[in-house]
């Protein structure tokens, strides 16, 4: 497919936002909160290439700290707090978000900008916007940057590159997930050209863990139970474990993938015991269990693969009503195909 084919796209013609990226002066880029690697690269690789044209350019971020997965590129020197900014933004760009709720305490910077854009692959997206580019083709946000940077003209160095790269490989899972396609690897491709060490950031944004994060595994592992004909992964971490080790809210990432992940399990459900008898949970599902319709029931929801709640109690009676709520879904959905996105 070329690359300026963009089925899905909406809105603006990229042309459109060509002329306004070249127009402003001072730029913020506001990627979503709970930030991650698209989020944050694809708004950092649109910084780089804006800074090149000798514009001023800020990313500003909603988290205190740049998440340790992420925390190691050049470009990182873009990010700012919205405390710290200090510019009279021309144009603020919402990125890889279709909801401005998700800007959270930033929503303002956005809304009070002369000129608003917004980027972005959500499907549903609600945002309005003064340029609008949403291509839910898009397998991340990096790849509608990389479109624009090449329409721009503007070189992708290895500055750049190592962004949407990072961009790219997160939200398309290393390339594993469906959205992942040919223009997917041909993007990638002119990405490693430019001699970005591919060895080494995968390992930084894939495989480092804190030993912190470690042990909370170890944890996750040791408290499972496998229930409902291994159809269930339950797992709870204690108070007590969690004021000792003192985690960061980064280590505990992806701990609920691990039940999720065992063969024949369709519903995982991990218990973060923020404080005695104070419950945070994560739940995934596989193929056919709504996890935000069964999160609803417990003040949470999310989507139908991936939710969260909170529930209080003893452990012993959270888990019995939890798993009653579980076996009840689980019974009422016979198990059909259809995509685990
Ligand atoms: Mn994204």
């Amino acid at each position: 497919m070329p690359h300026n084919e963009r089925i899905g796209s909406t809105a603006n013609s990229i042309n459109d936002i060509i002329q306004a990226l070249k127009v402003a002066q001072n730029i913020i880029i506001l990627p979503h909160k709970f930030i991650d690697g698209d989020g944050l690269c694809s708004a950092m690789a649109l910084g780089l290439a804006l800074e090149s044209l000798n514009k001023k350019v800020a990313v500003s971020i909603e988290e205190e700290e740049i998440p340790n997965t992420l925390n190691f590129t050049s470009a990182n020197r873009l990010v700012q707090k919205k405390a710290s900014i200090d510019m009279m933004v021309d144009l603020a760009i919402a990125i890889d978000l279709g909801d401005l709720e998700r800007l959270g305490s930033r929503a303002d910077i956005y809304e009070n900008a002369p000129n608003k854009m917004n980027i972005d692959h959500h499907i549903t997206n609600s945002i309005d916007a003064d340029l609008k580019l949403v291509n839910s083709e898009a397998a991340a946000c990096g790849e509608i940057v990389y479109e624009i940077l090449k329409s721009m003209d503007i070189s992708i160095d290895k500055n750049i590159a190592e962004c949407l790269y990072i961009a790219i490989a997160t939200d398309t899972g290393g390339f594993r997930f469906s959205n992942t396609t040919q223009k997917t690897h041909h993007i990638i491709a002119e990405l490693v050209s430019t001699g970005i060490d591919v060895a080494n950031i995968s390992h930084r944004v894939f495989d480092i863990a804190t030993y912190t994060k470690i042990k909370l595994m170890g944890k996750t592992i040791e408290n499972m139970e496998i229930l409902n004909n291994k159809a269930v992964a339950f797992t709870a971490i204690p108070y007590d474990f969690i004021n000792e080790l003192m985690p960061s809210v980064d280590d505990f990432e992806g701990l609920v993938n691990i039940g999720r992940n065992i063969e024949g399990v369709e519903v995982s459900v991990l218990l973060k015991e923020n404080e005695p008898g104070v419950f945070k949970g994560s739940m995934r599902t596989n193929k056919y269990v709504d996890a935000a319709k069964i999160s609803s029931a417990f003040n949470g929801g999310g989507h139908k693969r991936a939710a969260g709640f909170s529930i209080q109690g003893d452990l012993k009676e959270v888990r019995g009503i939890l798993l009653t709520e579980i076996t009840k879904e689980l019974s009422e959905h016979k198990p059909h195909t259809q995509e685990n996105s």
